[in-house]
């Protein structure tokens, strides 16, 4: 339960509610949502369609294939929501979930469950077909956000992918030991590698310092593998961040191992 004493909560504008099940059905989210720690509802624009046949879509002006979501179903089933969140007693955002939106991060999903925490409802808009009409969005859509830089069959998977990432950080949704295997993103860095039984697994063992249990080495090892791993793969992290006097040493540790390991190689 958030600190204003209300769950977090999810109105989903979507023609597709049974996809939601995918995060109300299993794991974390779901005992999260027994708990009581969140809600979740879905809206189908199709109820607000104003046609016999439900239909929600038109064809696009200036032509070309497929086809548009039409502004009027969705300002209706947007309106319904917001309406129903302020019976509540709650603010409410519209977010779009959208390729053109900026990309999701750790900083905005920690942002957004403080929101979630004091109450906001959130309203997320998932289009499908070609596009929402964009009158529709500059009207009735706060904000835009893409989960990656691609193109889906619409913004369902995108929407339940940034209710997981705020649904775990709600207080008491993670353990104890699963929040502090947490703390390496929130570092800013990739996190390290993991190992479990047996000791030696297809001729590859655990690094003995894992076995070593003196429990600051094996944070160090942890701290530098995590280093080193996002100067391989991901050097736009650390270029982002300030580095303490611990990371700034192991870090000058990589990097003389690196050329050691290049100098073996007779590559120089
Ligand atoms: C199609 C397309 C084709 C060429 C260039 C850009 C393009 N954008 C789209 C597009 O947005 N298609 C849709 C499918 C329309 C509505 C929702 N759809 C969607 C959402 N696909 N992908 C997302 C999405 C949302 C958030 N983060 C990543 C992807």
């Amino acid at each position: 339960m958030s600190l204003a004493g209300k769950p977090a909560l999810f109105d989903c504008v979507t023609i597709f509610p049974e996809m939601f099940a995918a995060l109300t059905g299993a794991g974390i989210p779901r005992k999260a949502l027994e708990e009581g720690r969140w809600c979740f509802r879905a809206w189908n624009p199709r109820d607000f369609s104003g046609f016999t046949a439900r239909s929600v879509d038109d064809r696009p002006y200036g032509g070309g294939p497929g086809m548009v979501m039409r502004p009027g179903p969705l300002e209706a089933v947007i309106r319904a929501a917001q309406a129903r969140q302020a019976e509540e007693g709650r603010p409410s955002r519209v977010i779009c979930l959208s390729p053109q939106g900026a990309l999701l991060t750790h900083q905005r999903v920690m942002e957004l469950t403080r929101q979630a925490e004091a109450g906001t409802g959130f309203i997320l808009l998932c289009g499908r077909y070609e596009g929402i009409d964009e009158r529709l969005i500059a009207r009735m859509v706060e904000e835009e956000i893409s989960v990656g830089d691609f193109v889906l069959s619409g913004g369902e998977l995108p929407a339940m992918t940034l209710m997981d990432a705020v649904i775990r950080q709600l207080p008491g949704v993670l353990g104890d030991a699963a929040s502090a295997s947490e703390d390496s993103f929130v570092a800013g860095l990739l996190d390290c590698p993991h190992y479990t039984r047996p000791e030696e697994y297809q001729g590859q063992r655990v690094p003995e310092v894992l076995l070593s249990g003196n429990h600051a080495s094996i944070r160090r090892w942890r701290l530098k593998a995590a280093l080193a791993r996002t100067r391989e793969r991901r050097p736009d992290l650390l270029r982002n961040r300030a580095l303490s006097a611990e990371e700034t040493q192991l870090l000058a540790e990589i990097l003389r191992e690196e050329a050691h390991g290049k100098e073996q190689c007779g590559e120089h």
